[in-house]
């Protein structure tokens, strides 16, 4: 630990330059309509990285207007399918091309390694990408029967305007997730990327306009959820908003939607993520795989399996061995190869992880390893483990989204299933067995949106993905998330002759 903090002095300059910074609203970059900026902080330092333009309400204005007129006169929703999946063909070729440029941007601003961000994370953006451009031409309704002398058809058509509110911790992939269905179905678009990433959807946002996206079909603004976010959500010219964040700001996304124009709402918010390893499971596999489904991305993933349920009869091998595999994860600045884990998003999240860690402490939890920041600036911390948990502790109810692993006790499948479902968050969960009438009931007992058995994470474009309880409302993902983005219209034509 001591030589992983002295090597954090030293941070190592990212291999990219930032040469967006302003809003890009009707296909160019503008300043805000009041001239404001804001700072886009280096998570490895607390430095300034670039002044980036803050985006207000008039700006929303501005934007919902270049997305109204595109979706009213422009192009986009007239040309045909294949025309609109050529365009996101070729977009998803200059992410590759651009591939190590965007996820520089991604990993600066984000703090999450460079090698997940090169290999991983932009990657998959391409994919969902072409996933979505293959959707394109492939959205069709539907011939009904009808009880009389009609013909009865429903037209799939795209919803108008979307409003799209996103996070922080995966900036490019959330983009993706929700600009990919938006655009194959033929909406346009007013998206607000989180206040702490802004950088890296400005880039790809160029790259759209390369792949030939008519102007304001895609309009990006910069800038603060309580401003720019709280007037796309309320906007009366906006006809569908998409959320990714915490669920308290779901509920206040979904109330400013109702009081405004009853725009359609589709909510991905928080979770507490069971993960039970039975007491026939592989234990190692299970502790490799419980460690990265924590873990993973500094433990800032809203399915992070976040309550590491664990049979008695493996407990202690189990606990053992996650602390030992914590103790080896490879913390450091998130451009050194072989990194697994870089620092915290910012001072905010950070301080709110080392509030549960003492939160865990003083309820009686046993700290197996970490807890404290690493290094003396900017926001790493420990990777953390706990075991003797109780369900009604914080650590136990609350999303952390932070590297703290969080190990509880089970004797058998009844007991643990009620556990695990006494929550108020249903997004996701993990089945450690290697008995399939175990994994059967689990599957179907769990009140969960995703159940991964024996794998974790496993977040491919084409399956669907979502919360049951307070993890949200609607899927993304998949054919489920085209739903989100059509209307559909019934279409009734008397017939003639309704003889043949
Ligand atoms: O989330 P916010 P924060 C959870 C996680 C984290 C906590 C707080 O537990 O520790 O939320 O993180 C915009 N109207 N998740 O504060 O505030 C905001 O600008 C409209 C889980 O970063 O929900 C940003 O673009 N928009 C999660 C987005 O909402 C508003 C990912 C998310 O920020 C707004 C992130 C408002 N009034 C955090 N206030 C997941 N599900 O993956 C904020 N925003």
């Amino acid at each position: 630990a001591a030589a992983a903090a002295a090597a954090l002095e030293n941070t190592i300059t990212p291999p990219v330059k930032v040469e967006h910074t302003q809003l890009l609203i009707g296909g160019k970059f503008i300043d805000a309509a009041s001239g404001k900026t804001f700072p886009t902080l280096d998570p490895r330092t607390g430095e300034v990285i670039a002044q980036v333009a803050e985006g207000d309400v008039a700006d929303v204005n501005r934007a919902v207007l270049a997305a109204r007129k595109a979706f009213d006169q422009g192009p986009w929703p007239r040309m045909t399918a294949y025309e609109r999946s050529k365009i996101l063909f070729r977009f998803a070729d200059l992410i590759e091309k651009h591939n190590d440029e965007i996820a520089a941007l991604e990993s600066w601003d984000n703090g999450k390694p460079y090698e997940q961000s090169t290999k991983i994370e932009v990657p998959m953006v391409a994919r969902v990408f072409r996933y979505y451009a293959g959707w394109a031409d492939k959205i069709h309704g539907m011939t009904v029967p009808g009880d009389g002398p009609y013909q009865v058809q429903t037209l799939h058509e795209p919803i108008g305007v979307a409003g799209q509110i996103i996070p922080w911790n995966f900036p490019l992939l959330m983009l993706s997730w929700k600009l990919g269905p938006a655009l194959a179905c033929g909406n346009t678009i007013v998206l607000k990327t989180a206040e702490q990433t802004p950088l890296s959807a400005l880039l790809v946002g160029k790259l759209l306009h390369e792949a030939g996206l008519p102007e304001g079909v895609v309009n990006i603004v910069s800038g603060f959820g309580a401003t720019a976010g709280a007037a796309i959500a309320s906007h009366m010219d906006i006809d569908k908003v998409a959320f990714t964040g915490s669920t308290d700001v779901g509920k206040i996304i979904l109330e400013l939607a109702s009081k405004s124009n009853l725009k359609a709402v589709t909510l991905e918010l928080g979770g507490k993520s069971p993960f039970i390893v039975c007491e026939d499971a592989d234990v190692d596999q299970a502790v490799e795989v419980a460690h990265f489904a924590l873990f993973f991305n500094q433990g800032q993933c809203c399915c992070a399996g976040s309550r590491t349920f664990v049979h008695e009869s493996v407990y202690d091998e189990f606990v053992e061995k996650a602390k030992a595999r914590a103790i080896n994860r490879a913390v450091g600045d998130p451009f050194k190869s072989g990194i697994e884990q870089g620092p915290q998003v910012d001072s905010e999240q950070f301080k709110k992880i080392l509030k549960y860690i003492k939160y865990g402490i003083e309820s009686g939890a046993t700290l197996q390893t970490g807890g404290e920041q690493l290094g003396s600036k900017g926001y790493y911390i420990q990777p953390t483990v706990f075991s003797d948990v109780k369900d009604d502790m914080l650590i136990a109810t609350d999303e952390i989204f932070g590297p703290v692993q969080t190990i509880l006790k089970f004797k058998d499948l009844d007991e643990v299933i009620a556990r695990a479902n006494n929550s108020r968050y249903g997004l996701a969960s993990g089945v450690f067995t290697r008995n399939l009438n175990t994994a059967n009931r689990l599957t179907r007992a769990l009140r969960v949106g995703t159940v991964w058995v024996n794998c974790y994470d496993v977040l491919d474009p084409t399956i669907p993905f979502g919360g049951y309880k307070m993890s949200g409302i609607g899927r993304e993902k998949g054919i489920y998330s085209l739903n989100n983005y059509l209307q559909v219209k019934a279409v009734v034509t008397a017939l003639e002759n309704p003889a043949w």
